[in-house]
């Protein structure tokens, strides 16, 4: 080894020192530069907490957003901007923000970014079971999910218009109702269940001479029942509505619960009908819905019998928006408890929310001590009667029209009690 190399070598250690000394000063320089918020970034997260305060949260994600694009590697902006979507109950937003902090923030404040980042996971998880979501399924909802109202969106591809409108969720809703009853639009109403408690996937096509959109759309629906079966004409309208039947003459159209019900057990089961849009034909429209608690998923036939399958084992509550002279000659709209036959009314009452194309609420509940069926429609008790169930049963929901016809929607279907 020649002397020079040894000279080098002896020199190493103070080089080494010197170096160490030189990053750590740099370090820290890059720290107080980087690292802590400078001046004008501290005043843009203190005009976000007085926009906070006010409640304006627009203002104050666009005051954080600006003290990070200031000073990005310091993580109060990104947590204070976390903390405005976690108010605004969008926990995915949060999560992503807070998921790029970590990424870039200086590595003494990702311990802090770390931990918030576990705090809104758990929050979030917790909030979607309060929209009724189990953990399952809400680990499917993809966290740039856009909600609104009850519904959860995800575009998977999309173009023009609803690109655009997906910043907002009221937005993308209203862009989609729109495109949706534009007559050219080829709305496919493609669903199918891609988990087993569920929501759908949408595809929908327009094209025109200006632009071309096909788009992919995840819908949630938190608490649906992914059992139900649609059957015959029935379809899903946008937002979660089936249609059991359209405006036509001599449709009909159901859906069931895919399991048998326990019927010698209490049951509860309830669903939002809407009767009398688009009426028209003989004597106005008809002719009615009716809610089946019978022995097999069948249909029955059009027009007075509303696709409820006779039987005496058979039983249902019609919603009648037909009079029909030649055996109801004594009741307007109504609605009552069937069996056997939809011309057997073993409890008839008249009721103008059969057919006012408003949404109501009807709930059947079964008390099994009792072996009685109970009606209401919205929270008003319509009747309570004897029923003489089989062990088991079929629920679904039916629909029909005849020579005089209109739509028939139900949404928001729900069933508590045992199944098979
Ligand atoms: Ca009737
Ligand atoms: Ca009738």
């Amino acid at each position: 080894m020649s002397d020079a190399v040894k000279k080098k070598k002896k020199k190493l250690p103070v080089i080494i020192i010197t170096l160490v000394l030189v990053l750590a000063a740099a370090a820290a320089l890059y720290i107080m530069a980087i690292g802590t918020p400078t001046g004008e970034a501290k005043e843009q997260i203190k005009l976000g907490e007085k926009y906070l305060s006010e409640l304006n949260y627009e203002q104050a994600i666009a005051a954080y957003e600006k003290a990070i694009e200031i000073a990005p590697k310091s993580a109060d902006a990104y947590i204070a901007l976390a903390d405005v979507y976690i108010q605004m109950e969008e926990y995915g937003k949060a999560i992503e923000t807070l998921q790029t902090a970590e990424t870039t923030v200086i590595f003494t404040e990702k311990a802090e970014i770390t931990e918030k980042l576990e705090e809104v996971k758990d929050a979030r998880i917790e909030f979607l079971s309060s929209l009724g979501f189990d953990e399952e399924t809400a680990s499917f909802i993809p966290l740039d999910a856009i909600r609104f109202q009850d519904h959860f969106y995800y575009i998977i591809g999309a173009k023009e218009t609803i690109k655009s409108a997906s910043d907002s969720a009221e937005a993308m809703h209203g862009t989609l109702l729109k495109l949706a009853s534009i007559e050219e639009w080829e709305f496919l109403k493609e669903h199918w269940a891609l988990s087993e408690d569920d929501y759908y996937i949408w595809h929908g096509e327009y094209q025109s001479e200006d632009f071309e959109i096909e788009y992919y759309i995840i819908e949630w629906f938190p608490g649906y029942d992914a059992s139900l079966l649609m059957a015959d004409e029935a379809t899903w309208l946008f937002d979660g509505v089936i249609r059991l039947t359209e405006s036509e003459s001599y449709v009909s159209g159901s859906f069931w619960k895919e399991e048998a019900i326990d019927t010698s057990k209490d049951f509860t089961v309830s669903f939002d009908y809407r009767q009398g849009l688009e009426r028209g034909g003989l004597d106005g429209g008809a002719d009615g819905t009716v809610l089946c608690i019978v022995q097999q998923k069948l249909l029955g036939s059009t027009a007075e019998y509303m696709g409820f399958v006779g039987g005496d084992e058979n039983y249902g509550i019609e919603l009648d928006s037909y009079i029909n002279y030649d055996f109801e000659p004594d009741y307007d709209y109504h609605i009552a408890l069937i069996n056997g036959t939809s011309h057997n009314h073993v409890c008839v009452v008249e009721d103008s929310r059969i057919v006012d194309t408003d949404w109501h609420k009807l709930t059947a509940v079964y008390n099994a001590a009792k072996e009685t069926l109970t009606a209401y429609i919205d929270e008003s008790l319509i009747f309570e009667e004897k029923v003489s169930f089989p062990k088991s049963a079929y629920l679904g929901v039916t629909a029909a029209t005849g020579a005089g016809w209109e739509a028939h929607d139900i949404r928001n279907f729900y069933f508590e009690g045992t199944t098979y």
